[in-house]
């Protein structure tokens, strides 16, 4: 399914001011300058969508989008460099993890990481603790467009054993290209079963 009608709904920055439950949610998450924004961005077709709406800062709120009437994207902000190997609660904001361990219309998280890199400790923190707490979530390699055919699969595989995941769950994508953009639009129209 297509993700093109995209409207802007609200910045959340207290639980308090999160909507009702009501459209299945996708959130997205990701290392700050992931290439999170551009994701979205590619899935839409958009330009400067998120980053127009989402006013990039440093007192960041969870950015609710409305697509296709369906589903709700929730852009949340990026984790930092600095507090890796802290606990979940401390080491990402509390309203965040809130969030996703309360809000029961959540389909999935899309754990959006550098397919250049290593496995970098926050993301597999994330992503055990979304596994602990059975959230499902879609690991999302991205910029595969900065790599060569060859380094892109090697890299792929050692970042599968870093989060101990497997290449049949993730993705490899490209903002710039569009690898791998019908495949993440099929996985996320099936978890938020709109397909
Ligand atoms: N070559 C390439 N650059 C990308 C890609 N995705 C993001 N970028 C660049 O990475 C930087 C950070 O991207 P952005 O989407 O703002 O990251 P965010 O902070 O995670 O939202 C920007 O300069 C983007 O142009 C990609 O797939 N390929
Ligand atoms: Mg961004």
């Amino acid at each position: 399914m297509k993700f093109v009608d995209i409207k802007f709904l609200l910045s959340v920055h207290s639980l308090s001011q999160l909507p009702e439950p009501g459209l299945p949610e996708i959130a997205f998450a990701g290392r700050s300058n992931v290439g999170k924004s551009s994701l979205i961005n590619t899935l839409v077709g958009r330009k400067a969508m998120v980053k127009v709406s989402g006013k990039p800062g440093k007192t960041q709120g969870l950015n609710f989008f409305e697509v296709e009437g369906s589903v709700f994207f929730v852009d949340l902000p990026g984790y930092g460099y600095a507090k890796v190997g802290k606990g979940m609660k401390e080491g990402w904001q509390k309203l965040i993890t809130s969030y996703l361990e309360t809000r029961t219309t959540l389909r999935c998280v899309v754990v959006i990481m550098d397919l250049r890199h290593g496995a970098k400790a926050q993301d597999l923190q994330l992503i055990d603790w979304l596994k602990q707490n059975n959230i499902p979530f879609l690991p999302v390699y991205t910029k595969s467009d900065k790599l060569s055919g060859n380094a892109r699969q090697k890299n792929a595989a050692i970042l599968d054993a870093g989060h101990n995941i497997t290449a049949k769950q993730r993705i490899i994508f490209s903002a710039k290209n569009g690898q791998g953009k019908q495949e993440l639009e099929r996985d996320l129209a099936s978890f938020a079963q709109i397909d």
